[in-house]
C-alpha cells in the first residue's frame, strides 16, 4: 500500500512549517494542494522541499480534486488529507493508515467537539444528521457518522469517483463517494485544537454543504 498526505492550503504561514515538520517526522511522502497563498505558504513549502500543486479553480473543493488528481498521477494508492491549520492531530495519521490496511476502505478522524466553535458545531452536526437519515438505505445501522465535514481522513483512490463540489462541501461529498460506493468507512476518535492562522469557512459554506448533501441524494 502506497500511501501520500496532502495538505490543502489557502494562506497558512502561521501552521504549515509545523504541519510539515510534523509528517516529516513521521516519515510519508506529503505534498500542498495550494490556493494562490500569497502570504509567504509556499515559499516556506518550497524551502521544505515539498511539492506545491496550484488549484484549477477557486475553493478547497478544487483542492481536493488537484489532490486526488496529483496522488493518483504519482502512483499512490491512498491519499491521506489533513487541512493545514494544526487543528487536527498529524501524529494520528498512522492509525487510519493501519485502519485501511487492515481493510477500511475510508477511515475518518472523529473530532472531539470541544474545540470546534459554535457557530461551527451546530451546522456540523446538522450536516451529519443530514447524510445519516437521507443516506440510511445505503448504509444501514450499523454505521452511523458522527462528523462528516472532518477535515483529516484516509481512503483508497481507487473506489472514490470524480468531484464535483468546488468549495467547503467538498468533505461532505467524499463521505457520501465513499459511502455510495459501499466503501467500509471507519470512524477514529481524535482530539481537535483551536486553529491558528484565519479561518476560511463561511456562514454560506454550510448551506452550501447542506445543499450538496440533498443534490447527491436527489439529483443524478
Ligand atoms: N486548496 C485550498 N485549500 C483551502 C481553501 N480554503 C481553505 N483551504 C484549506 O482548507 C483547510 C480548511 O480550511 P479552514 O479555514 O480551516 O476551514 P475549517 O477547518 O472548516 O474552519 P475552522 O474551524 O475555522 O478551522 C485549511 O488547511 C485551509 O488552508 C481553498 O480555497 N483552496
Ligand atoms: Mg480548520
Amino acid at each position: 500500500m502506497k500511501a501520500v498526505v496532502c495538505l490543502p492550503t489557502r494562506n497558512e504561514k502561521d501552521s504549515i512549517q509545523l504541519m510539515i515538520d510534523n509528517i516529516k517526522k513521521l516519515k510519508l511522502p506529503v505534498f500542498i494542494s495550494d490556493e494562490n497563498s500569497t502570504d509567504g505558504t509556499i515559499a516556506i513549502a518550497v524551502e521544505n522541499n515539498v511539492p506545491v500543486y496550484q488549484r484549477d479553480g477557486k475553493g478547497k473543493g478544487y483542492g481536493m480534486r488537484k489532490a486526488f488528481e496529483v496522488a493518483r498521477q504519482l502512483g499512490y494508492d491512498v491519499l491521506v488529507t489533513i487541512d493545514c491549520d494544526c487543528t487536527y492531530p498529524s501524529e494520528r495519521i498512522p492509525d487510519l493508515l493501519k485502519a485501511i490496511e487492515e481493510g477500511a476502505g475510508m477511515v475518518i478522524g472523529v473530532r472531539n467537539m470541544k474545540n470546534i466553535r459554535r457557530l461551527h458545531r451546530i451546522p456540523n452536526k446538522l450536516h451529519t444528521l443530514a447524510i445519516n437519515l437521507l443516506f440510511f438505505r445505503f448504509f444501514g445501522k450499523d454505521n452511523w457518522f458522527h462528523d462528516i465535514n472532518s477535515g483529516m481522513r484516509a481512503f483508497r483512490l481507487d473506489r472514490i469517483k470524480p468531484l464535483r463540489s468546488k468549495g467547503f462541501d467538498v468533505e461532505a461529498e467524499i463521505t457520501i463517494r465513499a459511502i455510495k460506493e459501499g466503501l467500509k468507512i471507519k470512524e477514529l476518535p481524535i482530539e481537535y485544537e483551536k486553529r491558528v492562522g484565519e479561518s476560511k469557512i463561511r456562514i454560506k459554506d454550510g448551506f452550501a454543504i447542506l445543499m450538496r448533501i440533498f443534490k447527491e441524494r436527489f439529483l443524478p
